[in-house]
């Protein structure tokens, strides 16, 4: 039997070879988080979503309105995020139940929201806020006990070494960049990203991702090769072999898939992470008004875990360093319930039982199963094909109270006797134990 939270056999000796065995050790804490905070947060913040009366922008500000480095610039002499407050975001963070965080460290525009000794296009020299925010993030999140984790650029609109037509071609066919150079070396851009992932790993302590993006860029271009992605690779294995690399760095035995704004459908072979927005966009948008509901949140969440995967929700930091208020009224509703519930998302995962249970969705830990129930049934029992354990007990999850649930045997399935009233929450959860 394979472990849902760290994927390991009960005897400790399937494991198929020693390789596996590193992976899996370098995955545990990530099976049992299950559930992140995913920050855009970057000088395109400033905008609030807005350029020349365009209302619909967010983290896509430059290529969107088109704008060129010169004029991008100048954004930074505005950034001052006076009240950034790094134990805030990890105290919120927490109250929600997530237990590590993405942040990030450069997008696509390039600018740089640490101390790089590589450019001078960063958060310290460029802007009056004069300091390295992720050295207080860093600190906050060990403090806090939950992982700190780096977004990290594959495409970018601002290094003169990355010629244009490795950018997004999306809204320009030559390929986007805000000061585009014909002699560009993707050499030496490699070499960038290669160092900056160096001083992301050696000066802001333990790193649980480095969160590549190409967002589009190198599309049809061997990014493995002109980027020399596997000595990348093999330099985060020697520095911090417990950080992970997602799957959007093209090149050998990256750690799990991204699938984004979207779940996928049926359990998955490999770890996954599912990326969606709280709201629309990534980041801060004052325009920004359709938010998903607690309820929503909980739902992905479990439909996410019983797939075997995790969710990583993103929100936009203002460029204040204040979190937009509906995250702050959403978030601790969803970590109320985990509070309550969550033992049927932090010690579950894929159910890997025949069990068929169509009523809703079941999730499956070491030794029970959690029936989540996300909407009346109108009916008084269900029947569950396929299973096969001799339980110890069958309960309703209720924090007031387990309640004890009737059930039989009818040739060979069990008949669960469902209570008359379940729980008011958006989540009714019958637990059996074996
Ligand atoms: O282009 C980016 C986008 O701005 C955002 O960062 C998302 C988050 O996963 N990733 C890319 C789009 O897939």
């Amino acid at each position: 039997m394979i472990s849902q939270c760290t994927g390991r056999t009960d005897s400790g000796n399937q494991l198929q070879s020693a390789s596996d065995e590193v992976e899996l050790e370098r995955m545990e804490w990530f099976r049992e988080a299950k559930f992140g905070l995913f920050l855009h947060w970057g000088l395109y913040s400033i905008s609030e979503g807005e350029w020349g009366g365009d209302t619909t922008l967010a983290e896509w500000l430059m290529i969107k309105a088109d704008i060129p480095s010169s004029e991008y610039e100048k954004l930074a002499k505005k950034f001052n995020p006076v009240d950034f407050n790094a134990r805030e975001w990890v105290r919120v963070a927490k109250a929600a139940g997530m237990r590590y965080i993405v942040i990030t460290a450069k997008h696509h525009d390039g600018f740089c929201m640490y101390d790089s000794k590589y450019t001078e296009y960063d958060i310290l020299d460029a802007t009056p806020y004069g300091k390295d925010p992720m050295k207080e993030l860093a600190k906050a999140c060990r403090e806090g006990g939950i992982k700190l984790c780096f977004y990290y650029s594959i495409a970018d609109w601002h290094h003169p070494e990355l010629h244009q037509k490795y950018n997004q071609r999306k809204f320009h066919p030559a390929g986007f960049h805000g000061n585009p150079n014909p002699n560009a070396d993707i050499r030496k851009y490699a070499e960038y990203m290669k160092n900056q992932t160096q001083e992301l790993l050696s000066n802001y302590g333990d790193v649980g991702i480095i969160w590549y993006d190409a967002g589009g860029a190198f599309r049809g271009d061997d990014m493995a090769k002109l980027l020399d992605t596997e000595s990348i690779i093999k330099m985060i294995r020697e520095m911090q072999p417990g950080c992970l690399i997602n799957d959007r760095l093209a090149g050998p035995g990256t750690d799990y898939g991204t699938p984004e704004q979207h779940i996928p459908e049926g359990v998955q072979a490999k770890p996954f992470e599912v990326c969606m927005t709280l709201g629309r966009k990534w980041s801060w948008s004052k325009y920004d008004v359709d938010w998903k509901t607690p309820a929503q949140v909980i739902f992905n969440l479990v439909d996410i875990t019983s797939k075997g995967g995790n969710y990583l929700l993103g929100i936009g930091p203002k460029p204040d360093g204040s979190l937009p208020t509906p995250a702050t009224e959403i978030l601790p509703q969803v970590g109320k319930w985990l509070d309550e519930y969550g033992e049927s998302v932090y010690n579950a995962g894929a159910i890997r039982d025949q069990l068929r249970f169509r009523e809703g969705i079941a999730t499956q830990g070491d030794d029970k199963i959690y029936l989540h129930f996300f909407k009346e049934i109108g009916k008084e029992t269900i029947t569950l094909e396929g299973y096969f354990h001799d339980h110890k007990k069958i309960y309703m999850l209720d924090p007031s109270g387990n309640k004890e649930i009737k059930t039989e045997k009818y040739h060979g399935a069990l008949v669960l006797h469902l209570p008359k009233k379940l729980n008011p929450n958006p989540d009714r959860i019958i637990v059996i134990e074996y």
